[in-house]
């Protein structure tokens, strides 16, 4: 088809012109191979939709972003003859990308033309054995089942899961119409729950940024952002500008990460204690008085109630030694430095958060940042003001609420966490222990009927290998009386659908058109626009769930119109006022794949979004419903150490770190891809598959060298895996990649590489966030 009139189709008439007018003089040389070749683009001259030519063929740029993983940094596609996209190059003017793209990125053409990729809509009819059948069958088929079993059980029996992402409204609207308040359940409520609730009680917002890039003393708390950058792949670039500017970084982590080889200093802790570290930094600073006063007494709640916990002697630095193996004398320094620093930040990710304290580490950590006033400021804890769009209105979104209301429980607002999922497979096979009713015990935040959860919708989430305890997850996933998986791939989670399940599937971010909402400082959007027309008989998510509204008669969705995606994206950014008071521009937005406000630089002294223009320090006073329900679950009311529930024993003497994120790959979904599971340094821990990393003093006690195999075992359950004997991690603890042991034929590469680490891991272990606890796991090796 021919590239320019495939584009025009996309974007508007006018800006199409305009884009294409500023191309003429450009002159490219490209060569025809996926891989980037920095040195044969000018940078700075691919700024917009042009032609070009190449030794062998015209290409096309077009600009769109990357779903590679959820941090959507914007990029450009570089398209030839027929629509083949060459490959993806950065886009220069994105902002939570800094201009770059990482490996992942790179790769998305690899993804794009994946022989493996999901064709058709399918229906299963036995183990490994699917037929092939129309859309009209599929929606037909999912209409007559998910009605029956609605009319049978409740609309309560139906749950929705999903990852942070694309079409995720949509998908709600779906869960309203049909009226369950079991989903969409994303991610969050595996990954950073603690995060969201700790940051919730303290700072009235879920996801505080920190400024690194202002400031002068960085602290990586269980943070690998260097490799597994989080929320803005700029970041990793900002910390290395902030250390140009003469920042320190120091990075807290038990294991030599990446992060760990750019820090100014590395502190090894033991794993799980790292709130006593935090604690026993703010008791230096309160006895040697170097706290910020002022902040403490203009925006403080409550800093008596927490300035006694501090002062307590299980903090005096000697005895934070003997929790967290940190020398007295190095939190004594590691303190005063932080204190007077001209700023200061400490900031964490899952190292933090996938402990069962995991609440009460992120209120420490946050509670050390406001002791020295960084909360607000240039350098320290800032709040977010990334773009917004349009939330579209439907017409049962109270459906939860009033489903609560007529329960007699609290608000569905009132809970903690905005969505669970990790109740699933345990409402599935024991509906009988399962609680009924949100979160008021902390058990769930699922409702049950008393039927449990008998239908499922899995959309862009691979829970067999995602949740902990993947084995219980297949168990469940099978007794499901109807299931449905939309992915690009026939995953192993679609493998264990009952018979009867239905795989749909969706086209690559390549294929389709959709605003997003990047993590940012300041009002910005980018956009994914169609590079390429959807391959075989993939639909976009649009369609998709369009589609399926419109089968079921919901009325917000018949006024929907599934093939007007482009018009769908326009709209969602019609009229809506961003945080600097502009709007965002539809014409910029697709010529250039960005927008950016006004406001170029966070935004700082923002007090008044504190509750009551007040940090909490300590929950007092008239309490919000989260506040509340906290204290109701067991929380505290303020910041403090409490020890894991699970701690290395005889029988499973060695800390298991199940996950942790690896550059070259993400989750669950990169597996697949050649050009990043390709063989490189054995030191840098990248390869094809996963490994159990051991120090060399416990794989000398067990006899084990790298290459040789082993059984890894925890409370759980066992899996098989090869061994790479590392200096990286400490005596007693040791560490597997997750995304790895996929157990399904239909993936060429990555079937049965390495072995799914989320198979050991205690699935009813939870922190006081209902979230899961990947890090706490522990284990025994044995060489077979
Ligand atoms: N043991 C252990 N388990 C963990 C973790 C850990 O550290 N340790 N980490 C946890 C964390 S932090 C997270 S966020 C989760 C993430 O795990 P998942 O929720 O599974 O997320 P992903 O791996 O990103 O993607 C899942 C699926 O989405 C599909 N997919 C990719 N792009 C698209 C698309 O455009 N459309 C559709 N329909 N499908 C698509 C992929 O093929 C894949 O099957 O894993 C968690 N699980
Ligand atoms: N390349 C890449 N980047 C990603 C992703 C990906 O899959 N690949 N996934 C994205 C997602 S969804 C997420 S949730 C984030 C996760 O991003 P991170 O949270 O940074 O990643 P992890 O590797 O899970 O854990 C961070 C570090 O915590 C350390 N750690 C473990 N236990 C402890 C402890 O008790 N204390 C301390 N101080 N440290 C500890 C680990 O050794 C690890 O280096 O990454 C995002 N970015
Ligand atoms: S960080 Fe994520 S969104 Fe950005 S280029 Fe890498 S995979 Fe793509
Ligand atoms: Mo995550």
């Amino acid at each position: 088809m021919n590239l320019m009139k495939l584009w025009e189709k996309h974007i508007s008439r006018r800006s199409f012109l305009k884009a294409s007018g500023v191309a003429t003089g450009t002159m490219l040389f490209l060569s025809g191979c996926n891989q980037s070749k920095d040195d044969d683009v000018e940078a700075d001259s691919i700024t917009n939709v042009e032609t070009v030519s190449a030794n062998t063929e015209n290409v096309t740029v077009v600009p769109t972003a990357c779903y590679m993983c959820a941090i959507y940094c914007g990029a450009k596609a570089v398209v030839g003859d027929e629509g083949r996209v060459l490959r993806i190059e950065p886009n220069k003017k994105d902002l939570t990308s800094g201009g770059g793209l990482c490996p992942k990125g790179n790769s998305g053409v690899q993804l794009l033309y994946d022989a493996d990729r999901l064709k058709y809509p399918m229906k299963k009819t036995g183990q490994y054995q699917w037929e092939k059948i129309s859309w009209d069958e599929a929606f037909d088929t999912i209409y007559e089942k998910l009605t029956d079993i609605k009319e049978k059980y409740g609309p309560e029996t139906l749950i929705l899961m999903n990852r942070r992402g694309h079409y995720a409204s949509l998908l709600k609207g779906f869960a309203s119409n049909y009226g369950t308040p079991n989903g969409p359940f994303g991610s969050g409520s595996i990954c950073e729950g603690g995060k969201r609730v700790g940051n919730k009680l303290v700072l009235n917002n879920t996801s505080a940024l920190a400024d690194y890039k202002n400031s002068k003393y960085i602290i990586l708390m269980g943070a690998n952002q260097m490799e597994a950058p989080r929320y803005r792949l700029a970041f990793p670039k900002e910390i290395i500008e902030a250390k140009r500017n003469g920042a320190k970084l120091v990075v807290v982590d038990p294991r030599f990460a990446y992060s760990s080889a750019k820090a100014d200093e590395y502190l090894p802790i033991t794993p799980g204690t790292d709130a006593a570290l935090l604690m026993g930094m703010a008791h230096v600073i309160i006895k040697e008085n170097i706290y910020d006063k002022e902040f403490v007494e203009n925006y403080g709640q409550g800093f008596d109630i927490y300035k006694k916990e501090v002062l307590k002697d299980k903090y005096k630095p000697e005895n934070v030694e003997k929790i967290t193996g940190i020398a007295a004398e190095t939190i004594i320094r590691i303190a005063r430095e932080f204190a007077t620093a001209e700023s200061a930040v400490v900031d964490s990710s899952s190292g933090l958060y996938m402990w069962s304290n995991a609440v009460q580490n992120q209120q420490a950590l946050q509670s050390l940042n406001a002791l020295v006033g960084s909360i607000c400021k240039k350098g320290g804890m800032v709040y977010p003001r990334g773009g917004k769009t349009n939330s579209i209105e439907f017409t049962n979104n109270a459906t939860e609420k009033k489903y609560y209301a007529q329960a007699g429980y609290p608000s569905y607002k009132g809970n903690p966490h905005d969505g669970n999922r990790n109740i699933f497979p345990a409402a599935i096979l024991t509906p009988e222990a399962v609680p009924a009713g949100p979160l008021s015990n902390a058990k769930t935040t699922s409702v049950n009927n008393g039927n449990g959860i008998k239908a499922a919708i899995i959309y862009n989430t691979e829970p067999v290998g995602a949740q902990m305890n993947g084995k219980l997850t297949k168990e469940a996933m099978e007794k499901l009386e109807f299931g449905i998986v939309i992915d690009l791939y026939l995953t192993q989670t679609a493998e264990v659908l009952p018979v009867g399940g239905i795989v749909l599937p969706e086209c690559t971010y390549l294929e389709r058109t959709i605003v997003n909402k990047p993590t940012s400082f300041v009002p910005y959007l980018n956009i994914n626009q169609k590079v390429t027309e959807p391959q075989w008989e993939s639909k976009s998510g649009h369609w998709i769930f369009v589609k399926l509204g419109k089968r079921f008669g919901y009325e917000d969705f018949m006024a929907m119109d599934e093939n007007d995606e482009v018009g769908a994206a326009r709209d969602s950014i019609e009229g809506v006022e961003q945080a600097d008071g502009s709007f965002a521009d539809w014409d910029e937005l697709t010529r250039e794949g960005v927008w950016i406000g006004k406001d170029i630089e966070p935004k700082y002294g923002d007090y008044d979004k504190l509750k009551d223009g007040k940090f909490q320090f300590a929950l007092v006073g008239e309490l919000d419903e989260v506040q509340e329900l906290y204290l109701k679950v067991g929380g505290g009311v303020t910041a403090e150490y409490v020890e894991p529930k699970n701690r290395p024993s005889k029988e499973y003497p060695l800390y298991f770190m199940a996950g942790g994120k690896v550059i070259w790959h993400t989750q669950t979904s990169t597996r697949n891809i050649p050009y990043l599971m390709q063989s490189f340094d054995k030191n840098a821990i990248v390869k094809d598959t996963n490994y159990l990393i051991i120090s060399p003093t416990d794989a000398e006690e067990r006899g084990i060298k790298s290459g040789d195999r082993v059984l890894v075992k925890s409370k759980t359950n066992e899996v098989e895996v090869e061994t790479l004997v590392s200096e990286r991690v400490p005596k007693g603890y040791t560490h597997m990649t997750h995304g790895f042991g996929h157990d399904a034929p239909t993936l060429t590469l990555a079937n049965n590489k390495g072995a799914n680490c989320s198979l050991l891991v205690d699935e009813k272990r939870m922190d006081l966030a209902n979230c899961l606890t990947a890090k706490e796991e522990t284990c025994q090796v044995y060489k077979i």
